[in-house]
């Protein structure tokens, strides 16, 4: 299936909750019902406060044929471009950091899946907390033939973290990523422990770029943006990627992470296969979102 095919399919419940009320507004003068009605499905849809506003206000104060280029516009505005995005390129480590179930091991299949047309690509498993996440990880490693570096014994992930930054050093691996803990006892011994991390690569790997990316679940709603403003507070985060795209009404969330946090998007999850990983775009999110495609 065509990645933009994809994307289209996975924004299906938000474009279907804006169809109505941009269609209206398309076919009559603006009246304060369609506009109210907009920005309830605006605000469902987690487009953000910030950007509701905005939309609505110049929507109010604008004679137009043509509202949907008017909230297209804003809503481009309010995202990340290709410029806006580090590119993981040869020579990094990419750290995949998150609350638990929000996709982490996953997305670290997917991601090297992904990278793995152009790089050579290794993947160290350093969630030592849960006992199966070695084994979630050797399957993958199988399937997609990378190597992989994990231990199941191990309670010490900076010290997994270690062997497997060497042995892809030996293994002359480029682009070296690595499955994280989601929690441990405590959020502040995560907070911790990811920062033991980043020193690691920091004073022994230095000739690699370090990319911390977060892991946030798409369908949790004010919960996702709640979990990336808490993370983003404690830890340095390089880029986001939304997981769970599929089957979410909320899929205007890039809008406020990137509005209120400014981490731009990187990629989008939309489901549970390897090849469920779409790089971001922020004209084909917005046409997916707004219906124009297909
Ligand atoms: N539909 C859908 N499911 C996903 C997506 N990404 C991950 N999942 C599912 O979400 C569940 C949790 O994914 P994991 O990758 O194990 O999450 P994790 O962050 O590693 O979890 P912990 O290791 O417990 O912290 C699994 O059932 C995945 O198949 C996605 O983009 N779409
Ligand atoms: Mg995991």
């Amino acid at each position: 299936m065509k990645i933009r095919t994809k994307l289209f399919n996975a924004l299906n419940k938000t474009r279907s909750s804006l169809k109505e009320p941009l269609k209206g507004l398309k076919r009559k003068k603006l009246d304060e019902t369609l506009l109210l009605s907009l920005e309830e499905s605006l605000i469902s849809s987690d487009v953000g406060i910030v950007t509701t506003d905005m939309i609505i206000d110049k929507l109010s104060k604008t004679r137009t044929d043509n509202p949907e280029n008017i909230v297209k516009n804003i809503l481009l505005e309010h995202l990340p471009t290709q410029d806006d995005m580090p590119a993981i390129q040869s020579k990094s480590i990419v750290l995949l950091i998150g609350v638990n179930g929000t996709g982490k091991t996953t997305t670290t299949a997917k991601l090297a899946n992904y990278l793995n047309k152009d790089h050579k690509i290794f993947m160290v498993g350093a969630d030592t907390y849960r006992a199966a996440a070695a084994a979630q990880l050797e399957k993958w490693s199988e399937r997609l033939s990378i190597k992989l570096v994990c231990n199941a014994q191990s309670n010490d992930p900076s010290a997994v973290l270690f062997d497997g930054l060497k042995s892809a050093q030996k293994n002359n691996s480029d682009i070296i990523i690595v499955d994280t803990a989601g929690r441990l006892h405590t959020y502040k011994n995560l907070m911790a422990e990811l920062e033991k991390m980043v020193r690691l690569v920091n004073r022994h790997f230095p000739q690699f770029n370090l990319f911390s990316i977060l892991t946030i679940d798409a369908g949790l709603g004010q919960n996702s943006l709640i979990q990336a403003r808490e993370f983003t507070k404690m830890f340095k985060v390089d880029g986001i990627i939304l997981t769970k795209m599929d089957g979410t009404a909320r899929g205007g969330i890039a809008l406020p992470i990137y509005e209120e946090l400014g981490i731009p998007v990187l990629f989008l999850g939309v489901g549970e296969k390897l090849e469920d990983l779409i790089p971001f775009n922020a004209e084909d999110y917005v046409k997916s979102i707004l219906g124009e495609d297909e």
